[in-house]
């Protein structure tokens, strides 16, 4: 992978891959112009740009994928070309097991084949058989999660966006074998599609041509281990909370169940208490307090507990006591800005208000834990901080979490402070 120096191009991974983590749509690159020279080429800069960012956050290329495959798909899009994109390890799903669609904008499954590289492939060998190449065979399921406003692109939009790879669950290898024209159904929940694996161009085999040649052209290699998903045969459902199953004859069945996990948003939309000063609940040894005039707790904890000498805030965000946030703007076209110098100034600036309720200041601060979503972040936030904090100040950590209990929210932080005795 050739590093990126392109402004436009480092911009433009930025901004899909910020999308992506932060589960927020973005517009068509192509169609609201301003990019210069954005054509196929440079998409697929962009793309490698995109997976050299989930590289150094640790992950890893495990595959390949194909899309518009299917004769039908080129013929909507009015192009001849299959598209490829890298598969990581974070977008693996077991075969039965779970995934939270909290992780995507708009899922949608579609039913494929997956082919396994028993040995890498020598993109530079004109003889290269990459049939022979394959070990083994599978069904799967790919998740499909377009970066782009209401799921719609371009061709080269699409590229840059890793061709909206997301996910994708592998049923039981078994050695390599045929699989044409095989029956495919996908379902999910009562809704289902079928169709057949001759919609992949013909033959799914022929993907792996295709696959080779868009290979020769865009450099990206094919390594021994490398999961190969040879594209749609059917139309894609959209991803809800059901079982999906999908079965291709003579292949077998690979299923997994999408499921959402409570995030507490119910209980976050309960209207803020105003007015009444603060509420606390005495024991014989600490006192917890729900500070009025600040967004309510998303669930029975208070914003802050004093035990002794010590004075513990709850995880702090940048909401606001209406539950908007501050650092979330959207503009005319719909697009959701987030902005992490904001709302660290804004989580800080809400810890010295709760600590203020009990007489307290920042400068009692001893402890810190940092929570954000993206260490991309790590920069602009770091920089706030030091507008507050120094080398005399609170010890710290700052971790990345999967997720906060809404998208909109870049920044977490979770503080211990020590009563002055004066
Ligand atoms: C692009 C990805 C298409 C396939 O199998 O054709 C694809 C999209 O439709 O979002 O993966
Ligand atoms: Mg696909």
């Amino acid at each position: 992978m050739t590093p990126t120096t392109d402004p436009d191009v480092a911009a433009l991974a930025a901004r899909l891959d910020d999308a992506q983590l932060r589960r927020v749509e973005t517009p068509s690159i192509e169609n609201e112009g301003g990019t210069v020279g954005f054509d196929v080429e440079l998409a697929y800069r962009v793309q490698d740009a995109l997976i050299e960012r989930r590289l150094a956050r640790g992950e890893t290329v495990v595959g390949v994928k194909l899309g518009f495959t299917s004769r039908a798909k080129m013929a909507q899009m009015g192009v001849s070309d299959v598209i490829v994109g890298r598969l990581t390890d974070a977008m693996t799903v077991a075969n039965g097991g779970t995934v939270d669609l909290s992780r995507f904008i708009h899922p949608k499954v579609e039913p494929e084949v997956a082919y396994l590289l028993g040995r890498d492939v020598d993109l530079d060998d004109p003889d290269e058989d990459i049939v022979a190449a394959i070990s083994s065979i599978a069904p799967a399921i790919e998740i499909i999660d377009s970066r782009y406003l209401d799921f719609k692109f371009t061709y080269a939009d699409v590229v840059a966006d890793n061709t909206s790879a997301s996910g994708y669950a592998i049923g039981e290898w078994i050695p390599m074998r045929e699989a044409a024209d095989q029956a495919v159904t996908l379902r999910v929940g009562d809704d289902d599609v079928t169709g057949t694996t001759a919609a992949i161009l013909g033959n799914p085999i022929e993907a792996l041509h295709a696959l080779l040649d868009m290979c020769r052209r865009t450099r990206i290699p094919l390594r021994a281990g490398y999961v190969i998903l040879a594209g749609a045969a059917t139309a894609a459902l959209p991803l809800t909370e059901n079982q999906i199953v999908c079965d291709v004859d003579g292949l077998g069945t690979v299923t997994f169940a999408g499921t959402t996990y409570p995030d507490g948003e119910t209980t976050g939309a309960r209207r803020a208490s105003t007015g009444e000063g603060m509420t606390a609940h005495q024991t014989h040894t600490a006192s917890a307090a729900v500070v009025a005039g600040k967004a309510k707790p998303r669930g029975r904890f208070p914003h802050v507990k004093v035990v002794g000498d010590l004075i513990f805030v709850s995880g702090t965000s940048s909401r606001r006591p209406d539950n908007t946030f501050v650092g979330v703007e959207v503009d005319e076209l719909g697009t959701t800005n987030l902005d992490i110098e904001a709302q660290t100034r804004a989580v800080i600036e809400n810890i010295r208000d709760i600590l203020a309720e009990v007489g307290a200041d920042l400068s009692d601060v001893c402890q810190v834990t940092s929570y954000l979503v993206s260490m991309n972040d790590f920069g602009r936030y770091n920089q706030v901080y030091g507008e507050y904090f120094d080398e005399d100040g609170p010890t710290r950590t700052t971790v990345a979490v999967h997720q906060l209990p809404h998208p909109h929210l870049l920044i977490e932080i979770q503080a211990i402070a020590h009563r002055r005795r004066d």
